[in-house]
């Protein structure tokens, strides 16, 4: 069945079985205090106020039996997956923090936060780079489910997000882009990453808000 969620620039056509959920980055290390996020001298509360609209949009998204993947941004312990230039630019990465080495896999502040925590049996996908298709097997994943479309959250809407969804509008997938469940370091960047994304008739994708996509659900998908 196909939902019609209000979105800019128009409604976004949504069908739960070809539609996968993306959680992006939502990390220790970028949301809690003594991570990368701070390290690179951010305030990191202003990423919470994602956490409860996305916690609504996983329970649906779950009770609707979609596809739901986490991503989760950083390196393997020796780091030869981390580019000189973006260690240069992130010298922080590898070094000990009280989360352990910060953005490496397999440490406490790597994991995404207990309150969005993965459901057993959902994807989580380690990738080395801001975007999501990038040295990662997601699209092989997406296509082998036949998903053509996504639902996009997570952090930072200029970031992580805003890469993964170009890249995944160039490789023919529709995106919607759930405003209040990403957020940024810097608020303006969030609201004009969210307005490039819609711009020119949807030049790369759709953004909508958690509660029009709840509302948009069939019923018993909804929170
Ligand atoms: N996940 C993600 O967006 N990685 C970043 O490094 N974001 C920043 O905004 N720094």
């Amino acid at each position: 069945m196909t939902a019609l969620v209000p979105a800019e620039p128009g409604p976004f056509a949504l069908d739960v079985s070809t539609t996968a959920l993306v959680v992006i980055d939502m990390q220790r290390d970028f949301l809690e205090p003594g991570g990368f996020g701070s390290a690179l001298g951010n305030d990191v509360s202003l990423l919470s106020a994602a956490i409860e609209p996305l916690q609504r949009v996983l329970s649906a998204a779950r009770e609707a039996g979609m596809l739901v993947i986490h991503t989760r941004e950083g390196h393997r312990p020796d780091m030869a997956d981390c580019p000189p230039a973006k260690f240069a630019r992130g010298e922080f990465i590898g070094t000990d923090s009280p989360k352990g080495r910060i953005l490496i896999r397999g440490e406490y502040g790597h994991d995404i936060v207990d309150e969005l925590a993965p459901a057993p049996g959902e994807i989580v996908l380690d990738k080395p780079g801001k975007g999501s298709f990038y040295a990662t097997d997601l699209e092989l994943i997406l296509r082998n489910a036949g998903i053509t479309s996504l639902v996009v959250t997570g952090v930072t809407t200029e970031v992580c997000v805003h890469t993964t969804v170009r890249e995944a509008n160039d490789r023919g997938f529709e995106c919607l882009v759930l405003s209040d469940c990403c957020g940024s370091y810097v608020p303006e960047f969030h609201e004009v990453a969210l307005r490039m994304i819609s711009a020119q008739g949807g030049i790369f994708g759709w953004v909508g808000s958690s509660s029009d996509l709840l509302s948009s659900l069939p019923l018993g998908a909804r929170a």
